[in-house]
């Protein structure tokens, strides 16, 4: 069996953003250096045959030295255990990343130029190609010699899936498919795919948080190849890790209660981190307050109080700090009673109820009048390359989460929150 150890966007010298302050001076433990440094080490521990980068291992050409620092050192550890080192060059580091492999002996780069190049290593074929420059318009799968390969072949490249417009190297999913290759390991976007096929193709990910929307596990992955089967295992090494948390508010007797559920949510995921093998030094909560509460704007105070806070806090041994809050909680109403009323409130209300009925002419109707506001946003130029179209549903949602808030503001200017 060969085993290898795959890496996603790494942007050597890019600072984490989103820490909090007195997380920032610990900011070379939480970044992409310490992630580097942790796939070494995982690399040679698991005495691994090969380490391959998908691009975008540095963040820009202005990073030239301090990347040079950082991933020689590392290579060198690699080269001293005879584990070689397999990069392709992304959008980011089309320039640097092929002067680092001249002058680093060790790092070799793949497909040069915008060429295919083959590698052997061990009883695989490693298949690169690297941006010749940092916008590429074409699939560079037009110019992959389509013939079958008699080991198994591992296809490694910074690319952007089925964005046919993209400047990044646009290549469908289809010719991936097409293409005679057993595995695909992708660089470019930072959300991992799950790479749980017999035949992997996807993206590996960033191999550390690097914004605080790059939320769940992050790090290298393991490829175990045997004859005739391929399997990808994300290790999630990332020194620092986002998470998405939902807190339902609905039994919460008072505002101030929530620093202590946010505790106790915190230590539970917590609990399941100090299960791996190898922790983050920081985790970053992102919060989303959930359920029905009447509770309200003191809410909304307390949520913004521990938001805008700025200190981390210890718990089993890493430190957590809250990065965002978001509110998402709706008015603890009784919208059948509201609904009897013939002022705003109680219009609204029957809109509401409305809404939860898909069935209705009125939802129809609000439904109708939601996507002739909503989808020009949506087809607005920011938005096009996200390529979405809204649903019924979405739309029905929005206008939901929407009327709910206005509900609550007005029934709190009435003074009456019930
Ligand atoms: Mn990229």
């Amino acid at each position: 069996m060969t085993t290898l150890l795959a890496v996603g966007d790494m942007h050597l010298g890019r600072p984490p953003t989103a820490l909090p302050e007195d997380l920032r001076q610990r900011q070379a433990q939480l970044g992409p250096e310490a992630a580097w440094q942790r796939v070494v080490s995982e690399a040679i521990e698991r005495r691994v045959d090969g380490v391959l980068l998908a691009g975008d291992v540095v963040e820009r050409s202005r990073d030239f030295f301090v990347a040079y620092g950082q991933l020689k050192s590392g290579i060198e550890q690699l080269a001293g255990a005879g584990i070689p080192v397999l990069a392709v060059a992304g959008n980011h580091d089309t320039h640097v990343l092929p002067r680092l492999a001249d002058e680093i002996d060790q790092l070799h780069l793949l497909g040069r130029d915008g060429e295919w190049e083959e590698a052997r290593l061990d009883d695989l074929t490693v298949l690169g190609w690297s941006f010749p420059q940092p916008q590429v318009r074409r699939s560079p799968l037009d110019t992959l010699d389509g013939t079958r390969r008699d080991r198994t072949v591992i296809g490694l490249l910074h690319c952007d899936r089925d964005q046919a417009d993209s400047a990044h190297a646009p290549v469908s999913g289809e010719a991936l498919k097409k293409a005679p290759v057993d595995a695909w390991l992708l660089g470019h976007i930072h959300k991992p795919d799950p790479l749980d096929e017999d035949r992997p193709i996807g993206y590996l990910g960033s191999v550390t948080a690097l914004r605080a929307s790059e939320t769940g596990a992050r790090g290298p992955w393991l490829i175990q190849v045997s004859p005739g089967a391929v399997v990808a295992d994300q290790l999630p090494l990332a020194p620092l890790r986002y998470e998405r948390m939902e807190i339902d508010c609905s039994e919460l007797g008072q505002a101030e209660e929530l620093g202590e559920r946010i505790l106790a949510e915190c230590r539970s995921v917590v609990g399941r981190l100090n299960e791996l093998d190898c922790q983050p030094e920081a985790l970053g909560l992102r919060l989303v307050l959930t359920g029905s509460t009447a509770l309200g704007s003191a809410l909304q105070e307390v949520a913004d109080e521990l938001a805008a806070d700025g200190r981390s806090w210890e718990e089993g041994g890493i430190a957590c700090f809250i990065q965002k809050v978001e509110q998402a909680t709706h008015p603890a109403v009784d919208l059948r009673r509201l609904s009897r009323q013939s002022d705003p409130c109680g219009l609204l209300a029957r809109r509401l109820i409305a809404l939860e009925d898909p069935e209705s002419d009125e939802y129809r109707r609000l439904v109708e009048m939601g996507h002739r506001q909503l989808d020009p946003v949506v087809r607005s130029r920011e938005f096009r390359d996200l390529d979405r179209a809204l649903d019924d549903r979405t739309v029905a949602d929005w206008l939901r989460q929407a009327g709910l808030t206005a509900l609550n503001r007005m029934l709190e200017q009435r003074g009456a929150t019930k």
